[in-house]
């Protein structure tokens, strides 16, 4: 009699949480009371990873970025333009780099992976930096569109006839094109709060955006005989977001330390005659 009425309940409850459309929510505040990680499929902590990449920020910076403020211990590889074609060949016979590219990261436990993006997703994942399940779509959005305003930046400077004039160009209209796109996807602005493009706590997307931003800042400083620009001065939520991440404790540690690699140009730019104004 007791077990009938159990099961009564039990399912007189369910289709209650169904109907009530707050299925969603309550499996998330599950999800996190089991795991004790925020964001949609939690995975296993990761408690030391190896990072395969250049001696360089590159596609190994918001990666490093997330393990910093993870507090998850790493090393890496620093491969240089001599030691990556060896690297290459054996990183592709292992089977770690899938591509034949890197960043790869391989952890004790057996993981190991390529793309950015994913590993970004993964390490977010396993450390609570995970969107919500109802939000992922609009993270997936996010992130694509960080993607692809970097691509725009890295198809000059990886141009080995990367002049001023391109410069110029795209300091003038890409950025200010993909920037304007960005400033609206970005959190809102209010002083004591603290904002993220995910959600209401922070994501492995706010690491993209942070990386793809300051890549942007750092390219309108460097100095190629012309003025500087500052770039994110015509877009107050993105300089709001982009000055509150770089505060954030062990981010700013990092920022501050002598572990990051300088920026670099890849090709030094030509100024030729007629670009000087
Ligand atoms: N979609 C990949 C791109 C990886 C990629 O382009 N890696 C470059 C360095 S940034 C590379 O490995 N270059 C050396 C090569 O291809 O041999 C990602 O986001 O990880």
């Amino acid at each position: 009699m007791e077990f009938i009425q159990f099961t009564f309940v039990l399912v007189a409850a369910l289709c209650a949480i169904y109907y009530s459309g707050q299925g969603p929510h309550l499996m998330r505040r599950l999800n996190e009371l089991v795991t004790g990680k925020k964001g949609c499929s939690p995975v296993a902590d990761l408690d030391f990873v190896t990072l395969h990449y250049f001696a360089g920020r590159g596609r190994g910076e918001a990666i490093r970025l997330m393990l910093e403020e993870a507090g998850i211990p790493y090393n890496q590889t620093d491969f240089t333009m001599e030691t990556w074609p060896q690297a290459k060949k054996a990183g592709i016979k292992s089977g770690i780099y899938t591509f034949g590219q890197v960043p790869a990261m391989v952890t004790p436990s057996g993981l190991h992976m390529v793309q950015s993006q994913a590993m970004a997703h993964y390490i977010g994942r396993a450390t609570g930096m995970e969107c919500d399940c109802e939000q992922l779509h609009h993270c997936e959005v996010i992130a694509l569109g960080t993607e692809d305003f970097r691509s725009k930046l890295s198809k000059i400077i990886y141009d080995p006839g990367f002049s001023v004039k391109m410069r110029d160009e795209y300091l003038q209209s890409t950025a200010p094109m993909w920037l304007e796109h960005f400033e609206k996807l970005a959190p809102s602005i209010q002083a004591e709060d603290v904002a993220y493009f995910g959600g209401k706590h922070i994501t492995w997307v706010d690491f993209l955006v942070f990386d793809l931003l300051d890549v942007n800042m750092e390219f309108g400083q460097v100095d190629l005989g012309r003025p500087q620009v500052a770039i994110l001065s015509n877009y107050p939520k993105l300089q709001s977001f982009y000055n509150q991440f770089r505060t954030r404790p062990r981010i700013a540690a990092y920022l501050n330390s002598s572990k990051r690699a300088p920026y670099k140009l890849p090709y030094v730019p030509t100024v030729k005659k007629q670009e000087i104004a």
